[in-house]
């Protein structure tokens, strides 16, 4: 599929710091270490609907994690899947008698065009599910045929499901018990009780042709793919395994991830996928997580049209942090667009305060798990005594400006 455009980023001077990232399996925060080339997957949108704030958190969180790696020097090969085939896209296209293709065709490009405007930096790869399926059988056929995955017995849609047990490790990207794992599988897509499989948790990996329902010939049959085999395939094929960083939110911990790990483990024998799995918190409105499911949105794109400034926006979702599930208010935008207005007018004295304390101090605060809040503030005391008038290097406003662009990505 087609990313979206970059916009360039400036380098800072100073010394860059390490990132740090809080680690799901681990359950604490851990260095990252990239070689020359960072690798990082974060899951894609299903277009379905516009994105809404809650996408747009998750990937502001991940853009970030981008640009500290880009300030320590390494090059980063960013995949991102598209979910552009699953039952919620089908359901909607059905109950507005509309092209599955074309809605998701359309909301993928409106997602492309909140990135922009958002100044997300775009993945190397944007790779759909679809454009994937022949990748993606083939991986099904080999874990067929590495006993890690069964037909069901049903003589009528003899679906194949992965063998949860097959790699030994099932439950330590989540770390969570059993009992837990049961819930949020029912909970979040998956079917514990389909008849013929050998475990509840085990996971579709081919449904195979339902009469009316879009499919495509296979060495497998006709069908379509599961959901967690679809990022587990795109990822491998694309940064191989033990890269440095598996991203989503917090909605995607189990059973997305755990499986997406256990189908690229149990296929390559090798340990971890990831070095690191990271989650961002979920973004809520009127006490509820923001989901499509539940309709309660506020989407990028009705704010865009609203002429709300998206540097506005970052601000408003980089106050919180981005671990924490926290409620998106007309009250944090405001606060949003009052701080860019201040920042920008400091940015745009022909003097300020000597920059160099402050750009430390952000790169100190973002290496830390990406701690946005403390980052702010260290901004927010820079432009506030430089609005005071205090301060009289030629270089300050330009050098901060500089440094909030290519590390917040917020152009002043
Ligand atoms: N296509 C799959 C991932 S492979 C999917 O979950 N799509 S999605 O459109 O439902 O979500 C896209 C991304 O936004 C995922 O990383 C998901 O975890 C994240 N997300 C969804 N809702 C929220 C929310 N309310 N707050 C924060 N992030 C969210
Ligand atoms: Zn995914």
């Amino acid at each position: 599929m087609q990313t979206w455009a970059s916009t360039p980023v400036p380098r800072v001077a100073g010394t860059p710091r390490p990132l740090r990232l809080y680690d799901t399996a681990a359950g604490e925060v851990r260095p990252t270490a990239p070689g020359s080339t960072a690798g990082l997957y974060v899951c894609g949108i299903t277009p379905y609907d516009a994105t809404h704030l809650g996408h747009a958190a998750t990937y502001l969180a991940f853009d970030l994690v981008h640009r500290q790696w880009l300030d320590n020097g390494h090059d980063v090969n960013y995949v991102q899947n598209v979910t552009d085939i699953d039952d919620p896209l089908l359901e909607r296209a059905e109950r507005d008698q509309d092209d599955w293709v074309v809605l998701g065709m359309r909301e993928t490009a409106l997602f492309r065009e909140d990135m922009v405007a958002l100044r997300v930096l775009p993945p190397r790869s944007y790779i759909g599910a679809v454009e994937s399926i022949p990748e993606i059988t083939e991986a099904i056929a080999k874990l067929l045929a590495g006993g890690h995955a069964y037909r069901v017995d049903d003589a009528e849609h003899p679906d194949i499901y992965f063998d949860h047990t097959a790699t030994g490790r099932f439950g330590y990207e989540s770390q969570y018990p059993a009992e837990t794992m049961l819930e949020l599988f029912a909970e979040r897509g998956g079917d514990p009780d389909r008849p013929g499989k050998r475990h509840p948790l085990d996971a579709l990996l081919w449904r195979v042709e339902r009469p009316g329902e879009p499919s495509w010939e296979s060495e497998l049959g006709a069908g379509r793919p599961g959901w967690h085999v679809e990022c587990s395939v795109i990822a491998l094929n694309r940064l191989g395994t033990a890269f440095d960083v598996q991203g989503g939110g917090s909605d995607l911990v189990f059973p997305h991830h755990e499986n997406s790990a256990a189908h690229a483990e149990a296929l390559t024998g090798e340990h971890p996928f990831a070095r690191h799995y990271v989650h961002a918190g979920m973004i809520g409105l009127d006490g509820e997580k923001m989901s499509k499911s539940k309709g309660n949105l506020v989407f990028v794109s009705r704010l865009r049209a609203d002429q709300v400034d998206p540097m506005a926006v970052r601000l408003a979702l980089f106050a919180g942090h981005y671990r924490s599930d926290r409620a998106w208010t007309r009250q944090l935008l405001d606060e949003g667009i009052h701080r860019l207005g201040r920042w920008r007018d400091a940015a745009l004295l022909d003097t300020g305060p000597t920059a160099t304390d402050t750009i430390a101090r952000l790169r100190d605060h973002l290496s830390n798990d990406l701690d946005t809040p403390s980052a702010l503030l260290a901004v927010d005391a820079w432009a506030n005594e430089a609005l005071a008038g205090r301060g009289s290097d030629p270089t300050g406003p330009t050098d901060l400006r500089d440094a909030v662009d290519a590390l917040l990505g917020i152009d002043l």
